[in-house]
């Protein structure tokens, strides 16, 4: 923890091989008990887990199975100081969801992504969270007219139901993304994410978490996707990282991109007090070059550049912001943000 209080937290598919569409990995793997051993020094609290990041192979064990892995993962965490911050489903490798899970055609993938959702949530308790995050990879389509939009929709709906009736303490924070690895994604923003929410049968359990290069990727503006969703209390998580216009997801260092759009999504953060409601979470990559002793920078400058943008954002002068804004003056307000960022 820092002086600010904020808690960080990363994925272990942060810490990768580089391997891209067009060329096999350029950089060794590192195991799992290696990664967790870097967080501390990096500055994490904590850990985001798929659920086969906490249970390799978990389709081919049994519940009880299940939990004593997750149980001697846990212990891993104890063992670093580290805690686990969600576990997500990975619906979108298997072969059998390669059209979707929750929104397959087949009605016996449908209950497929829901029961390996529910191991999911059975790790989620071992490991001591409740919260569980959905990236819906696959649900969307390649061709528009190979599945039903109002039945796929009505199909996810289904599924949070059936995840939240299985657990009562289980929240769900759905990750929007308008594309990739599907064309067309059919929940593509926070307000799609919290429209769906809001239709299941305990909304109060249903949240989003806001990656800044999906925002991108969907044409908004991260700050006020988050904005969006603080101001129904529905920001449980965040993905912070950048994106250099509308490509592949590349998700970039945070705010190694657009240090102005990186500004903004802490300054609504942190004059929302986030700190005290969820983790700043990390979903950055190295880049393909990095070689591999030095490989995590990309999350030490994510983390840093989060820090010192809290200093930039607190230091401005509230009175003269809101003199400004009072005589519309925006140009000088312009003017007052940018010497900040540049450290005038
Ligand atoms: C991909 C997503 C992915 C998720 C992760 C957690 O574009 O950002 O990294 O965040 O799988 O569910
Ligand atoms: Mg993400």
């Amino acid at each position: 923890m820092n002086k600010y209080g904020y808690r960080f937290s990363f994925g272990p598919w942060n810490i990768h091989e580089g391997a891209d569409p067009f060329g096999p990995p350029v950089r060794a793997s590192v195991t799992f008990e290696d990664k967790l051993s870097v967080y501390r020094e990096l500055g994490f609290d904590a850990v985001q887990f798929h659920d086969d990041d906490a249970v390799p192979e978990l389709d081919d064990l049994s519940p009880a199975e299940i939990r004593q892995e997750a149980r001697a993962m846990r212990r891993k965490l104890e063992e670093n100081g580290l805690v686990a911050e969600f576990v997500a489903p990975r619906l979108w490798e298997k072969p059998i969801t390669i059209d979707g899970g929750f929104t397959a055609n087949d009605p016996a993938v449908r209950a497929y992504a829901i029961d390996r959702t529910k191991k999911a949530v059975d790790i989620g308790r071992e490991l001591d969270t409740h919260l569980m995050v959905w990236w819906l990879a696959r649900e969307g389509t390649y061709m528009r007219e190979a599945k039903d939009a109002v039945k796929a929709t009505h199909h996810l709906i289904e599924a949070l139901n059936a995840v939240l009736e299985y657990d009562p303490e289980v929240r769900i924070a759905i990750e929007p993304k308008p594309n990739e690895p599907m064309d067309l994604a059919y929940i593509p923003t926070m307000g799609h994410g919290l429209a769906l929410g809001m239709q299941s049968k305990d909304p109060a359990r249903v949240g989003v978490l806001m990656e800044s290069a999906h925002a991108v990727l969907a044409g908004l503006d991260p700050a006020d996707e988050i904005s969006f969703a603080l101001a129904f209390g529905k920001l449980w998580s965040v993905h912070l990282n950048d994106q250099n216009g509308l490509k592949f997801d590349q998700d970039r260092s945070f705010g190694s991109v657009d240090l102005r759009r990186a500004f903004n999504q802490v300054r609504v953060l942190d004059e929302n007090r986030f700190w005290e409601i969820g983790m700043i979470g990390l979903d950055v990559k190295a880049i393909r070059t990095q070689l591999a002793d030095v490989s995590t920078k990309h999350l030490r400058n994510s983390l840093d550049t989060f820090l010192r943008l809290v200093e930039v954002s607190r230091a401005i002068d509230r009175q003269t912001v809101e003199e400004l804004i009072a005589a519309r003056d925006y140009e000088e307000l312009d003017w007052l943000i940018l010497q900040s960022l540049m450290g005038a």
